[in-house]
C-alpha cells in the first residue's frame, strides 16, 4: 500500500468497516451462507453488471446457496482505484479492474490501451484476448500484486463524444479529452496533439456539462447509461480500440478455496466468456437506438474512411515506443505477446496475411 495516500487509507478503512458490519445471509438450509463480494466499475444495467449478476446466479445455484455473491456497483465502494485496493487487501474477493485504471499498479497491462494493436473484427479480438499464451504471460503480473487474473474481455468499441467534430488527428489539437487514469492513455491522446485530462468515471458528466472538458471516450452502452451524449454534440466512431476490462480475484482467497471451489470459479468464468461477448454486442447496439431516439440532433459520425483511420493509426504508432520506454523490457515482451496473440487469432478465424 506504499503508493496510496493517507486520505485514501481513511476512506478504505471506512468502507472496510461498513462491509464488515453488513452481515451474511442465510442459505436454504438455514445455515449462514459464505459471502463473496464482487465489485464492478460500472452502474447497474451495465456490461460489467450483467457479468457479475450472471456470475452470482451460477455460483449461488451451483453451491446450492452455500455461497452468496453480493455485487457492488460503481460508487458504492469508491472509484475503480479504491476497489482494486480493496481486492488487494482481501476485503472484496472479486472485481473488475480495467487497464484504463490499473496502469499505476500493473504498468504492463497498459498494452491493452494502445490504439490499433487489435483488429477491426470484434470476434478476432475476443479470441486474441483469451489466447492461452497471452493469458499465461499476463497472469504472473497480477500474481506479483496479490491478484489472480480470471479473464480479459472487450466491452465494445471506444467511441469519442465531443463538443466538436473529430475526423483527423489535427482535430484533436488542444482538445481537453477526459481519459481514465492510466498514464498510457494520456500518451495515446498526446500522440494526437490533445490535452488529455484523467478523471474518475463519476465526474465525467459534470465535467462535460460545465465545459471543463471538451470530450470523453467510452463504449456506446456507457455513453447511454452515463448520459454523456446529453452533454456532447458529436459521437464519433474511430474503432481505434475496444474498451477492455479484466476480471480478477484476490490470490490468497483463491488459494484458500478447496480444489472443487477453485474449479467451480474457473468453470463459471469460462462460461461467461461467450455470454458476455454476445451481450456486450447487444447492449452496444440497442443503447445506440436509445441515444438516437433521445437526441435526434446528435451528430453521429460513423463513416470515417480507411484513409482517415489510417491517419490515426500512423499517429498512434509512436505510443508503442512511449509504452516500451516507460515500462521497460517487460512491457516490450508483453506487447510482442499481444501482437502474437492477434496473429494467432487471425489464423484461427481463417485470415491470412
Ligand atoms: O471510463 C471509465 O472510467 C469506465 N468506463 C467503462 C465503460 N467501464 C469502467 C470504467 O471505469
Amino acid at each position: 500500500m506504499r503508493y496510496i495516500s493517507s486520505k485514501i487509507k481513511i476512506l478504505l478503512a471506512l468502507i472496510l468497516f461498513v462491509l464488515l458490519h453488513s452481515g451474511c445471509g442465510d442459505n436454504l438450509l438455514g445455515a449462514e451462507a459464505e459471502q463473496w463480494r464482487f465489485a464492478i466499475e460500472e452502474t447497474q444495467g451495465s456490461v460489467q453488471d450483467a457479468y457479475a449478476q450472471r456470475f452470482k446466479e451460477l455460483i449461488e445455484s451451483r453451491t446450492a446457496g452455500a455461497v452468496e455473491v453480493k455485487v457492488y456497483p460503481y460508487g458504492t465502494l469508491g472509484t475503480s482505484d479504491h476497489v482494486t485496493e480493496l481486492v488487494r487487501m482481501g476485503t472484496v474477493q472479486f472485481a473488475m479492474a480495467s487497464p484504463g485504471h490499473l496502469g499505476t499498479i500493473i504498468p504492463e497491462i497498459q498494452v491493452l490501451l494502445l490504439h490499433f494493436t487489435l483488429t477491426d473484427d470484434e470476434d478476432i479480438n475476443k479470441t486474441a484476448l483469451s489466447d492461452p499464451q497471452f493469458l499465461a504471460a499476463v497472469a504472473p503480473l497480477y500474481e506479483d500484486k496479490g491478484f489472480r487474473l480470471l479473464s480479459i474481455y472487450p466491452e465494445g468499441w471506444m467511441v469519442w463524444t465531443s463538443n466538436r467534430l473529430l475526423r483527423t488527428p489535427e482535430d484533436f489539437r488542444g482538445l481537453k479529452i477526459r481519459t481514465m487514469t492510466s498514464p498510457m492513455l494520456l500518451a495515446a491522446y498526446r500522440a494526437y496533439g490533445a490535452a488529455p485530462t484523467p478523471l474518475p468515471y463519476g465526474e465525467v458528466y459534470s465535467a462535460l456539462q460545465l465545459n471543463m472538458i471538451d470530450a470523453q471516450v467510452n463504449p456506446v452502452f456507457a455513453i447511454q447509461e452515463m448520459s454523456f451524449y446529453e452533454v456532447s454534440n458529436y459521437m464519433i466512431f474511430g474503432n481505434q480500440a475496444p474498451f477492455i476490462t479484466t476480471a480478477l480475484t484476490n490470490q490468497a482467497f483463491f488459494e484458500e478455496q478447496s480444489e472443487e471451489r477453485q474449479q467451480l470459479i474457473l468453470e463459471v468464468i469460462e462460461e461467461l466468456d461467450d455470454y458476455i461477448h454476445l451481450l456486450q454486442q447487444d447492449y452496444n447496439e440497442s443503447r445506440m437506438d436509445i441515444i438516437r431516439d433521445n437526441k435526434p440532433d446528435l451528430n453521429i459520425v460513423d463513416d470515417l474512411s480507411e484513409e482517415e483511420r489510417d491517419a490515426f493509426r500512423q499517429a498512434s504508432l509512436s505510443t508503442r515506443d512511449t509504452f516500451i520506454h516507460a515500462v521497460g523490457p517487460s512491457g516490450e515482451a508483453i506487447l510482442q505477446e499481444l501482437l502474437g496473440a492477434v496473429e494467432r487469432a487471425k489464423t484461427a478465424h481463417g485470415i491470412e496475411e
